[in-house]
C-alpha cells in the first residue's frame, strides 16, 4: 500500500467500498491476498496482443473503440492474472457487469487507484496508472468483457513447422556434451533458454523459443527437450545434434505454461501434451515432431458446488510411470484429469474431484502419488496415479507453492514429501509412506519456519542432507537475495541462511534467488539471482556438501534467467 494519504471524500469512499463484495476474501473462505502473491500472479498475458470484439454494453459508461483497446491491453498486462480473461474471478473477485455496473465508477476508481485491503493493488498511488487510466480501467471493466479467439487444430496446424524431419535428424549422439547434466535455463524476457553444460559451466547454445518461456521437461529417453512459452509456442529441441537446436515448433493456444511427455513403458518419447490457459485446452502431439492429434477442452463443471465455469486453465501436467497416463490439473474446476493416451481416438480421462485452483506439484519418491497445490484452498491434494483415485485433500500453510516438491527420508516419519508457501514462511513435510509408515501418511507431520513469505520454490536431492527453500517474492531484499537451507538429519535446528545474490557479485538489480535446481550427480545446487532485462543476473551454484560458493556463470547473452531444468532430473523426475 502506499504511504500517500487518502483524502478525505475517498477514504469514505474506500470505507465503503471495502465493506462491499469487492474487498472480501476472493474466494469463500480464502484468507486476503497477499502482496507477493500480487506480484506473482500480475505477470503480462500474451492475450494482450490480441484483436477483441467490443461489445457496447448501453448500461456502462461509453468508450471509444480506441479506449477500449487501450484498456483491453492494460487489463491482460496486469489484471487478468488474477481476475480471469472473462473476469470471471480466479485470485481476484470477478469484474463482471453485473458487479461492476452495480458499484459505479467512482468507487472503481477509488479501488484501482487506492487499492484494497484485501489484496487489490493500489495501481494509482504506486505510479503504474494515472489518473486518467484510472477513469479508463473504470469504465472499461463496466463493459462486457471481450472473449479473446478460439484456437482449435486449423490454428494450430497453421504455426506447426517441422525443421529438420525425423529421417534427417543424428541416427546418434553426434556431440560430445554429458547430456545428462545439461540444464535449460530460461531466459525468460528474451524468449530464449541458455542450455549450459553442467561439468564445464559453459553455455553451449542459446536456443529461440515462445515469449517468456516458462518450463521445460526431457523426454522419457532423454534425447528431446521440450519448452513451452506463455504465448502457448513449443519448441522441440534435439540433444543429439552437433550443436543441440530446435527440429519442430508449435502453438497450442495463445496463452500456456506446461508441457510434458509420455513416460510410461513402451511409449517413450511417442506423445507430448501441453496445456493451455486459453483457450481452457490441451493437446496431443507426435512427440518427435509435434504434429497436433488430439485437443480436449477443460471447460465444464468446478468442483463441490458444480458451477460451470468458462476458463478453466491447464496448470501442471506430469507422466504417470504407472499407467499410459498424463495427470493434467485444471485450475478452476479443481480437478485432475488422469488422460490415458493408450488409444487416443478413444479417450478415456477419469476426472479425480480434488479442490479448486489446481496449480502446481510433483511425485512423491515412488511416484506413484502425485501431489498438487490447491493453492487458493490451502491444500495439497493427493492422488493415486495407480488407482486414479484421490487420496487424501490435506490442509497446509498459506498458499502452498511446491514447484515439484522435494522429496526425502525424515529421521523420525520415514518418506516426506515437501512444500513451501507464498503466503507464510512455513514449510509443510507431509508423510508419503502408507505403508511401513502407515500412521503418518498424508499427514503434516512437521511444520519448519524458512525465512519468510514469497517462497516458490524448494528442492532436494536422494543424494544429499539438504533442503532447500528459495524467498524470491518476499518484499525484503535481504530474504529475497538469500536461500535458507535446512540440514534433513536436524532440522529443529533451523536454516542456515545463504546470501547467494550477494555471491553472484552483481552490483545492481532485484536480484532474486529463484529455484533451487541440482546438478545430475546430486552435489551442485544451482540458483538463479534474477534481476531486469536491462540488468545483469547469474547463476550461482552452490557445493552441497560444504554449502561454500563453488561457481558464479555471467555472461551478457543470461538475461533474466529462472527456472533451470537438469536434464537427467528432469526426465527422472527426481526431487
Ligand atoms: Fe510459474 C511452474 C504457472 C509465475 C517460474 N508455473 C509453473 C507451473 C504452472 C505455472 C502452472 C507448473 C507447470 C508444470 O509443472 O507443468 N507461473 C504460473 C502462473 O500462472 C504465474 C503465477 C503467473 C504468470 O504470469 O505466469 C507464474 N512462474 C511465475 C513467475 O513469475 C516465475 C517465478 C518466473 C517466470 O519465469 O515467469 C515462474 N513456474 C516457474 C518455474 C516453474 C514454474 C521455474 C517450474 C518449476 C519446477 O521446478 O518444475
Amino acid at each position: 500500500m502506499s504511504a500517500n494519504p487518502v483524502p478525505k471524500a475517498l477514504a469514505c469512499m474506500l470505507a465503503l467500498a471495502t465493506a462491499g463484495a469487492l474487498a472480501q476474501p476472493t474466494q469463500p473462505g480464502r484468507a486476503p491476498v497477499t502482496q507477493p502473491e500480487i506480484r506473482y500472479q500480475a505477470g503480462g498475458s500474451p492475450l494482450a496482443q490480441e484483436e477483441m470484439h467490443q461489445n457496447v454494453n448501453p448500461k456502462a459508461p461509453p468508450m471509444t473503440k480506441a479506449e477500449f483497446d487501450k484498456a483491453r491491453v492494460i487489463y491482460f498486462e496486469r489484471c487478468a492474472g488474477c481476475h480471469g480473461v472473462l473476469r470471471k474471478g480466479a485470485t481476484g473477485k470477478p469484474l463482471t457487469p453485473d458487479v461492476t455496473l452495480a458499484k459505479g465508477s467512482e468507487i472503481l476508481k477509488v479501488f484501482i487507484k487506492y487499492g484494497s485491503p484485501a489484496g487489490m493493488p493500489n495501481w494509482g498511488t504506486a505510479g503504474d496508472l494515472n489518473d486518467a487510466e484510472v477513469d479508463l480501467m473504470a469504465r472499461y471493466v463496466q463493459q462486457e468483457p471481450p472473449t479473446p479467439p478460439e484456437f482449435g487444430m486449423a490454428q494450430m496446424k497453421g504455426s506447426w513447422k517441422v525443421l529438420v524431419p525425423p529421417e534427417k535428424r543424428p541416427k546418434k549422439k553426434m556431440n560430445r556434451y554429458n547430456i545428462d547434466n545439461i540444464f535449460s535455463t530460461t531466459l525468460r524476457d528474451t524468449g530464449e533458454v541458455a542450455l549450459i553444460d553442467g561439468d564445464t559451466k559453459q553455455i553451449i547454445a542459446i536456443v529461440k523459443t515462445g515469449y517468456a518461456v516458462h518450463i521445460s521437461r526431457t523426454s522419457a529417453s532423454g534425447r528431446y527437450l521440450y519448452v513451452i512459452g506463455r504465448d502457448a509456442k513449443i519448441n522441440l529441441i534435439d540433444l543429439w545434434m552437433e550443436k543441440p537446436d530446435n527440429v519442430a515448433e508449435i502453438r497450442v493456444g495463445l496463452e500456456a505454461r506446461s508441457v510434458d511427455t509420455s513416460k510410461y513403458k513402451g511409449y517413450e518419447d511417442r506423445y507430448a501434451i501441453a496445456g493451455a490457459y486459453w483457450p481452457p485446452q490441451f493437446t496431443i502431439m507426435k512427440g518427435d515432431t509435434l504434429e497436433p492429434l488430439k485437443i480436449v477442452a477443460t471447460r465444464g463443471m468446478t468442483v463441490g458446488d458444480q458451477e460451470y465455469h468458462p476458463e478453466p486453465r491447464v496448470a501442471a501436467i506430469v507422466a504417470s510411470h504407472f499407467k499410459p497416463e498424463f495427470v493434467v490439473n485444471v485450475k478452476e474446476t479443481g480437478k485432475v484429469m488422469m488422460v490415458n493416451y493408450a488409444d487416443i481416438n478413444n479417450l478415456k480421462v477419469t476426472e479425480i474431484e480434488a479442490a479448486k485452483f489446481l496449480h502446481d506439484g510433483g511425485w512423491d519418491s515412488t511416484k506413484r502419488y502425485f501431489l498438487v497445490a490447491a493453492n487458493q484452498s490451502n491444500k495439497i491434494a493427493v492422488v493415486d496415479a495407480r488407482e486414479g483415485k484421490l487420496v487424501k485433500l490435506i490442509d497446509v500453510g498459506s498458499i502452498p507453492h511446491p514447484g515439484r516438491g522435494a522429496n526425502f527420508r525424515h529421521p523420525k516419519f520415514g518418506p516426506v514429501w515437501a512444500t513451501g508457501h507464498l503466503g507464510d514462511e512455513t514449510v509443510a513435510l507431509i508423510g508419503t509412506d502408507p505403508v511401513k509408515h502407515k500412521q503418518h501418511a498424508w499427514k503434516v507431520v512437521q511444520t519448519l519456519k524458512a525465512q519468510g513469505g514469497g517462497n516458490l520454490f524448494i528442492k532436494t536431492h536422494p543424494k544429499s542432507k539438504n533442503l532447500w527453500v528459495d524467498t524470491p517474492l518476499n518484499p525484503d531484499a535481504k530474504i529475497s537475495q538469500s536461500i535458507a537451507v535446512f540440514d534433513i538429519n536436524n532440522l529443529d535446528k533451523g536454516p542456515q541462511v545463504l546470501p547467494i545474490g550477494e555471491w553472484a557479485g552483481v552490483t545492481e538489480g532485484a536480484k532474486r534467488v529463484v529455484q533451487p535446481e541440482y546438478n545430475k550427480a546430486g552435489d551442485e545446487v544451482w540458483f538463479a539471482v534474477w534481476s531486469a532485462k536491462n540488468q545483469q543476473s547469474a547463476l550461482v551454484i552452490v557445493d552441497d556438501k560444504t554449502r561454500k560458493l563453488k561457481a558464479v556463470i555471467k555472461d551478457p547473452r543470461l538475461i533474466t534467467p529462472t527456472g533451470k531444468f537438469n536434464i537427467y532430473n528432469t526426465q527422472h523426475d527426481v526431487y
